[in-house]
């Protein structure tokens, strides 16, 4: 590692809703000590650091500051959430084009400042940003890091924690594949104190029965388009999620996250960034988890990466 990087410092590019609740949600929880937002709208990266600033009394000590891309130079982790989001009537493939002409800008403006840092990329659509933000920055792999189904393991938790009636941190399981409409509920690895869910729900007082089981992968995949019709954004989970993430490369924590990261020959794929639950430690990637899918869930799996690539190559980079 650089020696010149701060191990407690953090950059957010982009201060919109994700990025100014993600520094929110650092500095709540004691993620960083000093936090760097920044923003083509200066004022709004402004307004948002002071805001934050004013809660100073109330928080273990931090430095947050509105900044430019010269403050990138020793920040260990670097947030990308700038980009715009999908409007009415535009496509996806729009909405890909659109963010990659203004990653290509981001991303050289960071390896001018900061070629050590990791790279932690939350814009949509996510995967393929990933990806992008690996091949424009020349980085390692296992420093160019998606948010990926972090957030959609997350919902699967909370949603299987509501219905089984169990703490969400006692329930594991994981979303794998393309954070969006492609991706794949590992219901085969999923459990309950350690009882496959298979094993689980006859013993349950609940019997809910595998319907519900159904409608939960269901909701997972179109949680975001439910908030999005109701209150224009989603930013508190996923800022949350972020936070989760950052906190596992800050502190070192071996984390088993589902990022998304370049794909080198899991299940024989290659060239491409999707999620797979994945150790998180302060060198970013340690190592990324082959798990036993069953077969059903290793061929959608592989479906959501040709679906991602295919998108891919649609882009002219
Ligand atoms: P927003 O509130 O419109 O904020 C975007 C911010 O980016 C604005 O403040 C812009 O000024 C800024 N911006 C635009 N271009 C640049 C640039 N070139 N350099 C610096 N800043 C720039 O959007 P919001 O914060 O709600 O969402 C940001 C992105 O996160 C979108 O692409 C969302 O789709 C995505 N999300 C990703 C999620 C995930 O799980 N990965 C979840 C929710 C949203």
């Amino acid at each position: 590692m650089n020696k010149n990087l701060n191990p407690n410092k953090i950059a957010v590019i982009g201060a919109g809703g994700v990025g100014a609740t993600t520094a929110y949600a650092l500095m709540v929880q004691g993620i960083g000590s000093e936090i760097v937002l920044i923003d083509v709208n200066k004022d709004k990266a402004e307004g948002e650091a002071m805001d934050l600033r004013h809660g100073a009394s109330f928080v273990n000590p931090v430095d947050i500051y509105a900044g430019d891309y010269s403050d990138l130079a020793d920040a260990k982790l670097i947030i990308i959430t700038a980009g715009a989001a999908q409007k009415p009537g535009e496509t996806r493939l729009d909405l890909i084009k659109k963010n990659t002409g203004i990653f290509k800008n981001i991303v050289s403006s960071i390896t001018e400042y900061n070629k050590d840092g990791i790279l932690l990329v939350v814009t949509n659509p996510v995967d393929i940003l990933t990806y992008l933000t690996y091949r424009l920055s020349n980085f390692p792999a296992n420093r160019v890091i998606g948010s990926g189904t972090v957030l959609d393991s997350s919902r699967f938790r909370s949603l299987l924690s509501k219905n089984c009636g169990v703490a969400a941190s006692n329930v594991h399981g994981y979303i794998i594949g393309e954070h969006g409409d492609s991706e794949v509920p590992v219901w085969s690895l999923t459990n309950i104190a350690g009882t496959p869910i298979s094993q689980y729900c006859p013993i349950c007082s609940k019997a809910c029965g595998g319907d519900d089981l159904e409608q939960i992968s269901s909701q997972v995949k179109n949680a975001a388009y439910e908030i999005i019709e109701k209150k224009g954004a989603t930013f508190y989970a996923v800022a949350l999620a972020v936070a989760r993430i950052a906190r596992s490369i800050l502190r070192d924590e071996n984390a088993v996250l589902t990022v998304s990261s370049l794909m080198e020959s899991y299940y024989g794929i290659e060239d491409i960034s999707l999620s797979l639950p994945t150790i998180i430690n302060s060198n970013g990637i340690d190592r990324v988890l082959e798990l036993p899918l069953s077969k059903k869930e290793e061929k959608a799996f592989k479906e959501s990466a040709a679906h991602l690539k295919e998108n891919f190559e649609q882009l002219e980079v």
